[in-house]
């Protein structure tokens, strides 16, 4: 499923880019000004804005569906010596999809590391993609905290005003927070302490839905290869 309702006016190009991400399973998508961002954040996490703050930049990410054709384009790309096939695949299917676009553009993904880091969460949230929960998980309103922060583009061209997402938890008793800390005092060395982590999303009561398969949810947790089947 692609949500684009934040990216209005969608120029063609763009809808070509975003099919292209949505095919590879990077299925969600908003945009605001990339100047309302940089207004947010510190300066080490700034994004560039080709000299004009209303420069359009586009947060993409992905629920549960990023998860078959990974495993497809895996099987069918052999098994590689790669340490984060996961981050490697998004790289190509967003990199891939962006050749496309008309205009000059800077990806820079959430995985990447300082001077090239992205406060992906806090996009996010100016977007309106998802609101930051108690437990600081990115909360989405149908998807819930069942959502991967993937990349941030920035593009040569307008952007939309910002529509920004807050208190998705207003009214909630924020199961979370307990968790959060049950967590945080578990660590995450065992098979039982990274389990702790995955409750603070279960308890969530938004998206329920949307939870990982098994295979994808012990993947994102433990880094082992033997749920990459
Ligand atoms: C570094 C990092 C971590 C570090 C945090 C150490 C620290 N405080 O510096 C560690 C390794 C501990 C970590 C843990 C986890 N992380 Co993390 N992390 C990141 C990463 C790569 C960069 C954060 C950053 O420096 N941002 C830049 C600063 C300026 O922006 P910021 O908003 O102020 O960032 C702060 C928060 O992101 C916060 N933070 C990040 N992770 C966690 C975890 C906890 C428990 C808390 C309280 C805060 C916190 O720390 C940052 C610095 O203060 C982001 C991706 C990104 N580019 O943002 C993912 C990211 C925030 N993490 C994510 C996830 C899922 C997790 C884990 C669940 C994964 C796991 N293996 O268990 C855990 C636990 C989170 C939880 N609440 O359950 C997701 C969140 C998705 C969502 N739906 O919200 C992100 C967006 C990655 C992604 N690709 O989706 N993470």
């Amino acid at each position: 499923m692609l949500l684009w309702m934040f990216l209005s006016p969608a120029k063609p190009a763009l809808c070509v880019f975003l099919q292209a991400c949505a095919r590879g399973g990077i299925d969600l998508a908003a945009a605001c000004q990339v100047g309302a961002y940089n207004a947010a954040v510190a300066a080490e996490v700034r994004l560039p804005d080709f000299g004009e703050p209303r420069s359009r930049v586009v947060i993409l990410a992905n629920s549960r569906a990023l998860w078959a054709p990974f495993i497809v384009a895996r099987r069918a790309a052999g098994v590689s010596g790669d340490l984060n096939p996961l981050d490697g695949y998004v790289e190509r299917v967003i990199g891939d999809a962006a050749t496309q676009l008309s205009v000059r553009y800077e990806l820079r993904f959430a995985h990447e590391h300082p001077p090239r880091r992205v406060a992906i969460q806090e996009l996010a949230r100016l977007t309106g993609l998802a609101a930051l929960s108690p437990a600081h998980l990115s909360v989405h309103p149908d998807f819930g905290p069942w959502i991967g922060l993937r990349a941030a583009l920035v593009m040569d061209s307008l952007g939309p005003e910002m529509s920004p997402r807050e208190a998705p938890c207003a009214g909630c008793a924020a199961p979370c927070l307990a968790a959060l800390k049950r967590a945080l005092a578990a660590g995450a060395d065992s098979e039982k302490d990274w389990q702790e982590w995955v409750v603070i999303r279960d308890v969530c009561p938004m998206g329920r839905e949307h939870r990982y398969g098994d295979d994808q949810l012990r993947y994102h947790y433990t880094k082992d290869p033997t749920w990459l089947r």
